[in-house]
């Protein structure tokens, strides 16, 4: 094998730049044609020729055909595309300093580019292009058919969020997922090995099982969920992370109530994988694609329209009045334009989902000045990471072409922690960014609560409100947002604009009207399942909703036929039980399900799954097991007794009383009516039913 390190010197590394730009773009040139174009000799480009496929950067494979000079065909290997992608990066980088020498010279600046400031330059560094890590079509086309033969790593929807801005520059200067040396150094000290600020780990994640197959130098395919190709990786680290540590240093507590630190420890795989990533093609996207942007259409556009300065908003929240008003006045402060970049990848769980948001962004964007602004949705799967975050955030617009980013209040913030407390101070995200603005090359346009001022029918920064003792100060919080949606109660106009609130109405209907899951457990013969066609019965004499029951007998003859009562098949059954109860729950109906669920944990990962949608009203059955086995109605106890029956709840399997239902019936003294009536009252107070 050629020692890359001939072809590895500047010089080298040149011309090395130059063939594969070349064979990547003229696959099928001749020969001749080629050193032509890299400017060599015919002898030359054969000896690069042999050195590259030595490397393994080229493949080299007979051409049929009548013509003895084109005998050979050459195409960029895996490994040749990534290298094309990191060449083509350093070009660039030189470029720019060569421009930034020149400029100086122009200018009489010696510190090469002037502040941001005064720049009016038309090639400002936020306009220019930014490196991607896209190969061309044609050697994504070969690319594709050569990653048939390699490992697959199906991506979670994270991961795919993550993959897509490492490809498209949004997260440059990173050139794929984090090596273990990057990573350490991102965690400790907010830098790449190299000194770059960069204050997130974007790791690859995956089962120890899918990991201890790789070797290393592996190239691997990164596939979405339905198996299309995004991306090909070179896996040059391997290594099981320090999960504490991380949840520490880069969310501030191991704490599991961080969303991100209850991802990592109980959703992100237990290792980690880094190496270069060559881009194949964008995730596709069915949703806004008109509204969905990468840096450099951003920064294409920023350059039609002669924006040299543009702020961006960071929301994944709908835009109200004192949205619209801080994004009024940080525009106004920074003499700039204004782009609106929500994010529609992740967010925190109980957020607003991206489709509604979409819609009420696109209801107010008519209450802007058209010619000064902007709206572009971002799919960036978000940490809640707060002062790292908005770090990340607007390393990220900066690469999106923006000079200046708000950063409000709380930006980013997970909510409470275990102990009820912040996990942040409101204005430590501000901090942060401040100390660090210098070399982000973004300016940060810092805001303090905005709340309303009823004397003077306007929005104002509570810090500078001199008058506030004289003064109606009003604000409605997120949760009191959600309280009033959720009873259909009045949302003032000083607060939001009548077209967001109407979008937010359709989408979360007052209680009465969502769907819900009433969820029965209890041992055999605890009375569940009569109870549950009691309510039933009760339910749909009401009317308004389809109500459906998912009895535990009914799913094992039905869903759940081939299932025994071993721990993993009732985890299974739940599951499922769940899965459909959740379904119908999106759907507006209602889900009566009465299955014995004796684990707390799957019963717990049901409640999340129906969270989601609607209401879950866990409801324990409670007849002792000394009542079931007297009653025995189908004979299961004396069976399980006598050991003809194994695994039998309450005699020799486990049962979680449950901690935390939302209801507890008696049913030794109580009759059915009586046990279903409880339920509805319970329905009632939760405002699920109308009374
Ligand atoms: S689980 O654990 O939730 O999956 O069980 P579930 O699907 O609700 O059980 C349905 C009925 O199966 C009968 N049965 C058993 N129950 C418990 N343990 C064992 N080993 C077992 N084998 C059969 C039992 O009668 C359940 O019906 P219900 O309606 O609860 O009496």
């Amino acid at each position: 094998m050629t020692d890359p390190a001939s072809i590895s010197n500047p010089d080298g590394e040149d011309l090395l730049f130059r063939l594969l730009r070349q064979l990547d773009t003229a696959p099928d040139a001749s020969q001749r044609a080629t050193a032509a174009a890299v400017g060599i000799s015919l002898g030359r480009l054969n000896t690069l020729l042999r050195q590259a496929a030595d490397s393994g950067l080229i493949a080299i494979s007979a051409r049929p055909g009548p013509d003895k000079r084109q005998r050979f065909a050459y195409s960029l290997t895996t490994r040749g595309a990534a290298e094309k992608v990191r060449l083509t990066d350093q070009f660039l980088a030189r470029k720019l300093a060569e421009y930034n020498a020149l400029h100086a010279e122009l200018t009489g600046s010696a510190s090469g580019l002037p502040p941001l400031k005064h720049r009016t330059n038309p090639m400002q560094s936020n306009l220019a292009p930014i490196p991607e890590l896209y190969v061309s079509y044609e050697s994504a086309q070969k690319l594709k058919v050569e990653a048939a033969d390699l490992v697959s790593w199906d991506l979670t929807p994270r991961q795919i969020c993550d993959l897509e801005l490492l490809m498209n520059g949004g997260f440059n200067p990173l050139k794929g997922f984090l090596t273990e040396a990057d990573y350490n150094s991102v965690v400790d000290t907010m830098r790449l090995t190299d000194g770059s600020l960069w204050p997130m780990p974007i790791t690859l994640d995956v089962s120890e099982d899918f990991a201890s197959k790789l070797e290393a130098g592996q190239d691997i395919a990164l596939r979405d969920q339905e198996g299309v190709i995004l991306a090909t990786m070179t896996v040059t680290d391997n290594w099981v992370p320090n999960k504490a540590k991380e949840a520490e240093k880069v969310f501030g507590a191991d704490d599991d109530a961080h969303p991100a630190v209850n991802y990592l420890h109980n959703t992100a795989g237990k290792v980690y994988l880094g190496g270069p990533v060559t881009g194949i093609q964008q995730p596709v996207h069915y949703d806004f694609r008109a509204r969905r942007d990468t840096p450099n259409e951003l920064r294409a556009y920023f350059r039609k329209v002669g924006w040299n300065k543009v702020v961006a908003f960071q929301t994944r929240n709908p835009l109200h009045r004192a949205h619209q008003e801080l994004t009024f006045r940080a525009a106004r402060e920074a003499q700039a334009n204004l782009l609106i970049h929500p994010v529609v990848g992740m967010t925190k769980p109980g957020d607003v989902d991206h489709f509604t948001r979409v819609r009420c962004y696109e209801a107010v964007l008519d209450k802007y000045p058209a010619a000064t602004t902007s709206m572009s949705l971002l799919n960036l799967a978000m940490r809640m990471a707060g002062p790292r975050e908005a770090v990340w955030h607007g390393l990220i617009r900066k690469n999106h072409g923006c000079t200046h980013f708000i950063v409000g209040r709380d930006h980013a913030g997970p909510g409470k922690n275990s102990a009820g407390e912040d996990f942040y101070g409101p204005y430590d995200a501000q901090d942060l960014f401040r100390e660090f603005q210098g070399e982000m090359g973004i300016e940060m346009v810092d805001f303090k609560h905005m709340v309303y001022v009823q004397e003077r029918a306007q929005y104002e920064p509570a810090d500078e409100i001199e008058d506030k003792d004289n003064v109606t100060i009003l604000n409605i919080s997120g949760t009191e947002l959600r309280r009033r949606l959720a009873e259909g109660l009045e949302i003032p106009e000083w607060f939001s604009f009548p077209e967001v609130v109407a979008e937010l109405r359709k989408t979360k209907p007052p209680r009465a009207q969502q769907g819900f899951t009433v969820f029965f457990t209890g041992f055999s013969g605890s009375g569940k399942s009569t109870i549950a066609n009691a309510l039933m019965v009760k339910l749909m004499e009401m009317g308004g909703r389809p109500v459906t029951l998912l009895d535990g007998d009914i799913v094992r003859k039905n869903l759940s036929s081939e299932l025994g009562f071993s721990k993993e098949h009732r985890d299974l059954n739940i599951r499922r039980i769940g899965y459909v109860a959740s379904e119908i729950t999106k759907n507006g109906g209602i889900a009566i399900c009465a299955p014995i669920a004796p684990y707390a944990t799957t019963r717990r990962a049901v409640r999340e799954d129906v969270e989601q949608f609607g209401a879950f009203v866990e409801v324990h059955v409670a007849t002792s097991i000394e009542e079931c086995e007297r009653r025995d109605r189908k004979g299961l106890y004396k069976l399980a007794r006598e050991g003809k029956i194994k695994e039998f709840t309450g005699i020799s399997d486990p049962y979680d009383v449950p901690q935390n239902a939302e209801l507890v019936v008696e049913t030794e003294n109580v009759d059915v009516d009586n046990c279903a009536h409880q339920v509805l009252l319970k329905l009632e107070s939760m405002g699920l039913i109308k009374a």
